[in-house]
């Protein structure tokens, strides 16, 4: 069995999904099912053994113990955070409390109960810590892109606190012998995505008629890697990572936000045309976001070299993909909108266990 933290979010259904799809290695899957958590995710699991769902908060060091010493993972890949820059800037409390804070009980949880540990349990254990690459602060346009070793230089409160909890990480390893591996990646896309991000907003306003924002002048650049190909590389470090190292993860995939928002348009003027004329008529330049990172670009070379990995989707194949995907799921974001899905969770779980 595997400990996932954070599995009824974005990345992290994916990645149960995908991991229960790939074998039949349980998960226990602890979350706390803040506004970004959804069962609903998961609703394809529903009555299926591999995977238990704990409601309960990474900060809850009591919890964590018990889970660890009733259901005796192999491994934890930790996935909780507070995710959304945005947020972070209007409220970074709950930043510094479950990125910072959370880690850390996690990484106590799991150095007492691997301390303990004995022969191949011990030597196998790992601590895989989901991290990104907005640690590493902003680049100009003429920089090369972020390797493993260049320094870090957060900017946001969310980075800031990401940053915190890998330098939590590292020490833990440094000063305890924890097993830990960290994975820095660049954006996501895909299925299941919050709309509160860039592209399932601008994919939930087109089709609603409403203004599709763009911060700034809309030439800020991100590096976008589809979900699916983020969970294959999570997988690949788990497996095969050497303990200790960071591995940054991305598709060489870098584009600046207004060519993400007009591609989109583009894709949803062919599924969906509005008789109202094309979707890029929505596009709206608002108020920039304070400290705006300009560029974000990762050097996937040491992940690639070592570990094999590579993107199985280019942008273009995995944009219409996550398009297609959220035309044939707009009840997902109906709920979502409307707050339904929180009710999914009282109708369809009680209290511990798998859902039922
Ligand atoms: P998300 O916001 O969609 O999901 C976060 C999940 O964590 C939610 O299910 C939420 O309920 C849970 N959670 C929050 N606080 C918790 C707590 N205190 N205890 C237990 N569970 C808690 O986030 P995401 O986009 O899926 O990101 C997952 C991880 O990947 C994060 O660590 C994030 O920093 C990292 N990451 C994200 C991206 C991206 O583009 N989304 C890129 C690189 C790295
Ligand atoms: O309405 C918007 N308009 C806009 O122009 C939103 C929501 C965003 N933007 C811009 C800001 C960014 O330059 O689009 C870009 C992407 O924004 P987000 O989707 O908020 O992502 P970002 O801030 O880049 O952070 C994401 O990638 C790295 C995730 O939210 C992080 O969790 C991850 O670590």
């Amino acid at each position: 069995m595997i400990l996932v933290t954070g599995g009824a979010g974005f990345i992290g259904a994916n990645f149960v999904l995908d991991w229960l799809a790939a074998g039949d290695e349980p998960v226990l899957n602890l979350d706390a099912l803040t506004y970004a958590g959804n069962l609903e995710n998961l609703a394809s699991l529903r009555g299926d053994a591999r995977h238990v769902f704990v409601q309960g908060d990474i900060c809850d060091r009591a919890l964590v113990a018990r889970l660890l010493a009733e259901h005796r993972p192999r491994a934890i890949v930790h996935f909780a955070a507070e995710s959304h820059v945005d947020r972070s800037i209007h409220g970074p409390g709950a930043f510094v409390r479950t990125n910072v804070e959370g880690t850390f009980t996690l990484l106590e949880a799991a150095r007492a109960y691997w301390s303990v540990l004995t022969g191949a349990e011990q030597e196998d254990f790992r601590f895989l810590h989901v991290s990104t690459d907005e640690v590493y602060g902003t680049l100009g346009a003429d920089d090369p892109p972020f390797t493993e070793t260049t320094p870090y230089a957060p900017n946001s409160p969310y980075s800031a606190s990401k940053a915190a909890s890998d330098h939590l990480v590292r020490a833990w390893h440094h000063t305890y012998g924890l097993p830990v591996l960290t994975t820095n990646c660049s954006n996501n896309y895909g299925p299941y995505q919050f709309p509160e991000k860039l592209i399932p907003l601008v994919i939930a306003n087109a089709l609603a008629g409403k203004p599709l924002p763009i911060y700034g002048d809309g030439l800020n650049v991100r590096d976008w890697l589809y979900v699916g190909d983020h969970c294959a590389a999570i997988r690949e470090v788990l497996a095969r990572g050497r303990l200790g190292e960071t591995y940054n993860v991305g598709g060489w995939n870098e584009m600046p936000n207004l060519e993400i928002v007009r591609t989109i348009c583009a894709l949803l003027d062919e599924a969906r045309p509005d008789p109202a004329g094309p979707y890029e008529r929505l596009i709206t330049y608002v108020t920039d976001r304070p400290g705006h990172d300009r560029r974000y670009a990762i050097d996937a070379r040491k992940i690639e070299r070592e570990l094999g990995w590579r993107p199985a989707e280019t942008f273009a194949t995995g944009i219409r993909r996550t398009v297609a995907w959220y035309l044939a799921n707009q009840d997902w974001v109906a709920h979502v909108h409307s707050g339904a899905y929180r009710e999914w969770i009282t109708a369809n779980y009680a209290g511990r266990g798998a859902p039922a």
